[in-house]
């Protein structure tokens, strides 16, 4: 896929935006917001936000959703986001298609035949089977499971980063371990770490078809209404529908017409309902340089106390190291039905979503296609948090030992 550079156009509108208006036309949106509070109210009209500054945040919005939130709130400036600009996606690029990613895997196994297997989790609305692979030393022994982890990317088909960060972070500790890092083999021989680095590729490929980028984030069900997708962070089942989701089909944060009727959301609740020995999950998006954690649904603490702390220490620990801002998935906005509240709301699970780099939109650039430099940068700064979380995955808690 091609250098995603910053080349999608925003057209400043400036002058009556209905001549341009058609209905599969998104617009990027500047607003005046200060606090998780007035963020919420916004994402309670269906639009994603995008990224956050002091006093604003951009969101992307479709039609219907954009004349609402002209309507209720102060818009500072606006843009249409016009497709048809956009450059050619090119084979010798740094980012892996469905294809290429599938490859990548592939030639990772060929390379490491005794430490790595791959699988598919199930299968996405278009067939596509949703690969995983398991890193642990003597893959084929059938003795006991080691405490593992997993690591996810590309819930989101726009936010290429997270596929690399995750594809790349495996091949990094393959490659480390090959060297002879003792860390590495040390965490090899008494962890399992599991990588699902595209969780929707029905809509990464939708997302690079025909040459052109088309900034779409959900998966490609065809919806009652003739309009495709659902959000597949806001289909799985814990407090799903309670805020921050859309029940239009058309919005960018669509929830589905019930929890878990996605397939891609599906295979991941059949996966870590069937791998208990999974105590940490770090499912990685982009961008906005941040560190979230549950809940995400309401802005209430966790009961459990030692918990509320777990996080908020692994949390404060990683943050050094990737310099991200730490902070509840609320405290960024409410959101209803994404991953990191089910896994943990339901199963247990310690679990994170980072907001990948850049930190910021940037005009005519856009945090979504922000380039291959980003790539190594992106993944080397979350090498050691990924490590921190890898090691503890036999007890989280051991983190508050210290
Ligand atoms: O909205 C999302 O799904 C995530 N942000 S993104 O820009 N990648 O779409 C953040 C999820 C955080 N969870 C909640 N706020 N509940
Ligand atoms: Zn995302």
């Amino acid at each position: 896929m091609n250098s995603i550079r910053s080349f999608f156009v925003l057209v400043l509108i400036c002058f009556p935006l209905l001549l341009f208006s058609g209905k599969d036309n998104r617009y990027l949106i500047k607003l005046r917001a200060k606090d998780s509070f007035e963020r919420s109210l916004i994402a309670n009209t269906g639009v994603s936000i995008e990224s956050i500054e002091e006093d604003f945040v951009y969101v992307i919005a479709v039609l219907e959703e954009r004349n609402l939130i002209h309507d209720k709130f102060e818009v500072v400036e606006e843009w249409l986001i016009t497709l048809d600009s956009l450059d050619f996606p090119s084979k010798d690029s740094d980012y892996h298609n469905y294809t290429e990613a599938e490859e990548a895997l592939d030639n990772l196994i060929q390379e490491f035949p005794d430490e790595i297997n791959k699988f598919s989790i199930g299968k996405s609305v278009e067939g596509k089977e949703i690969w995983t692979i398991k890193i642990t030393e003597n893959i084929k022994s059938l003795n006991s499971q080691k405490p593992a982890i997993l690591f996810l990317g590309g819930h989101h088909a726009r936010e290429h980063l997270s596929v690399e960060v995750t594809l790349r972070l495996a091949q990094w500790i393959m490659r480390e371990y090959s060297q002879g890092n003792s860390r590495i083999q040390n965490i090899l021989a008494t962890r399992e770490i599991i990588f699902i680095p595209m969780v929707n590729p029905d809509g990464l490929e939708y997302d690079i078809s025909d040459g052109r980028y088309k900034m779409w984030r959900k998966n490609r069900a065809l919806n009652k209404n003739g309009t495709y997708g659902v959000d597949l962070n806001r289909n799985y089942g814990f407090k799903w529908g309670t805020g921050g989701s859309s029940s239009n089909p058309n919005s960018e944060t669509y929830m589905g017409p019930q929890p878990f009727s996605e397939p891609e959301t599906q295979a991941i609740k059949n996966f870590l309902t069937t791998n208990p020995h999974i105590t940490i999950l770090l499912s990685f998006h982009t961008f906005s340089e941040l560190i979230l954690y549950p809940w995400g649904h309401t802005r209430d603490p966790i009961k459990k106390e030692k918990d509320q702390k777990l996080y908020e220490v692994l949390a404060q620990t990683m943050s050094q190291w990737n310099k991200y801002k730490p902070m509840s998935s609320a405290g960024l906005y409410i959101a209803s039905g994404d991953l990191t509240d089910w896994s943990y709301g339901e199963l247990g699970i310690i679990s994170f979503t980072f907001e990948l780099d850049p930190k910021q939109q940037g005009f005519g650039g856009g945090g979504f296609y922000p380039g291959t430099a980003l790539i190594e940068t992106a993944l080397k700064k979350n090498i050691e948090p990924a490590l921190y979380l890898i090691e503890l995955a036999d007890n989280p808690y051991r983190a508050l030992e210290n």
